[in-house]
C-alpha cells in the first residue's frame, strides 16, 4: 500500500497507516480490547448475529471487519440499534496511541471510547473480578537510572506520573452496569497504574535483569493510596482523551491563539483481574470464558447509555 503525507500517513483510499481504517468504517462509540480473540467473542453480543451458525472464533458474517497488517482488528455493527465498533489493539502504550489517534482521524464528531482489558490486582479484588478505575497514572522505567553512571544516587528507578481522570459519567455507568451483570461484590473502584513493561515496572522479579523494583509496590501506594490495578494501556487512553481537541482534522488546535477546552473524546476503562499480585493467584480459562461476555455486554450497555 502506498502512503501520502509523512505527517499523518494515509493511503489513496484514506486508510490510516497502522489501524488501517477509513472514514465510515468506525462508529463514534468504541469498545477497545487487547486480544483479537476477545474482540471476536464480544462481537457475538452485537445485533443480528446468527449465533447458531457462527462458530466460536469466527467473525459474525453480518458485521463489518478489517484486520490491519500491523495487528489491529476492527469490527463494526450495532448494539441495541446503536452503531458501535470493537477494536483489538494488542498491548502497550504505543498501540493505544496508534489506536486513539488513527481512530480519531477518521471519525466525525464526539467519540466515546471504553477499554475492556485485563490487569494485575494490588487490592483485594480477586481473579475474575472487575475493576473500574476513575483515574490512571504511568509507571515508567527511569532508563537513565540504569546507565551505570555515578550521578544517579538520588534518582529513583521508576517515574510515577500525575493521575489523569476517566470521564466520571462513563465510570459511574460502567460500575452500575458491571454490578448488574456480575454482582456488587465483584466490582471494584480505585486508581489504575499503567506500566511500560509487564515485568520490571509492574514489580515482577526477574533475576536475568537489574530492575531495582523490590520496593515498587510500596512506592505506588505511597504515590496513590487507592492504587488498585496494574496494566499497560489505560493511562494513554485517559491522557489522550484529556488532550483531545475539538478541532477538525487538519485544523490547528490553536488557530485563534487559544487552545480549545472541550475534549472530543470521552474515555473510560474496566479490567478483569487476571493476576492477583498479593496472593499470586492467576485466572483460570473457565473464569475468563464466564466473565468476558458479561463484562463485554456491560461495556456495550454503557457505550449506548451515555450521550455523545
Ligand atoms: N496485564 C498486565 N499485567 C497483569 C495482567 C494483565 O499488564 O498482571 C494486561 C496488560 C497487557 C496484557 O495488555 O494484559 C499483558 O499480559
Amino acid at each position: 500500500m502506498s502512503m501520502t503525507n509523512a505527517n499523518f500517513p494515509m493511503d489513496a483510499e484514506g486508510r490510516t497507516y497502522h489501524v488501517g481504517i477509513k472514514r465510515g468504517e468506525l462508529a463514534n462509540r468504541v469498545l477497545t480490547v487487547g486480544d483479537p480473540a476477545r474482540a471476536i467473542t464480544l462481537a457475538r453480543s452485537l445485533d443480528g448475529v446468527d449465533l447458531e451458525n457462527t462458530p466460536a472464533k469466527t467473525i459474525p458474517a453480518n458485521l463489518f471487519s478489517y484486520a490491519s497488517h500491523r495487528g489491529f482488528l476492527t469490527i463494526t455493527g450495532t448494539y441495541k440499534g446503536v452503531p458501535v465498533s470493537i477494536v483489538a489493539i494488542g498491548m502497550g502504550i504505543s498501540m493505544m496511541d496508534f489506536f486513539v489517534r488513527e481512530c480519531r482521524a477518521v471519525v466525525d464528531g464526539p467519540m466515546l471510547i471504553i477499554r475492556l482489558g485485563s490487569c494485575g490486582s494490588l487490592s483485594d479484588a480477586a481473579v475474575g473480578d472487575i475493576c473500574v478505575p476513575s483515574g490512571s497514572y504511568l509507571v515508567q522505567r527511569n532508563y537513565d537510572f540504569f546507565a551505570g553512571d555515578s550521578d544517579n544516587a538520588s534518582a529513583k528507578p521508576y517515574h510515577l506520573s500525575k493521575i489523569f481522570q476517566a470521564d466520571p459519567e462513563i465510570t459511574k455507568t460502567l460500575v452500575k452496569n458491571m454490578s448488574a451483570k456480575l454482582g456488587d461484590n465483584h466490582v471494584w473502584s480505585g486508581v489504575n497504574a499503567t506500566a511500560d513493561s509487564f515485568y520490571s515496572s509492574q514489580g515482577r522479579q526477574d533475576l536475568n535483569f537489574v530492575d531495582a523494583n523490590q520496593d515498587l509496590f510500596t512506592e505506588l501506594v505511597e504515590h496513590e493510596p487507592n492504587t488498585m490495578t496494574l496494566e499497560m494501556e489505560t493511562f494513554t487512553l485517559y491522557h489522550l482523551a484529556k488532550t483531545s481537541t475539538t478541532a477538525p482534522l487538519g485544523q490547528s488546535q490553536v488557530s485563534n491563539g487559544e487552545s480549545k477546552s472541550k475534549n472530543s473524546i470521552r474515555a473510560g476503562a474496566c479490567m478483569m483481574v487476571f493476576a492477583q499480585r498479593k496472593t499470586n493467584a492467576f485466572i483460570t480459562k473457565e473464569d475468563v470464558v464466564r466473565v468476558e461476555p458479561l463484562a463485554g455486554q456491560a461495556v456495550f450497555d454503557s457505550l449506548v447509555e451515555v450521550q455523545l
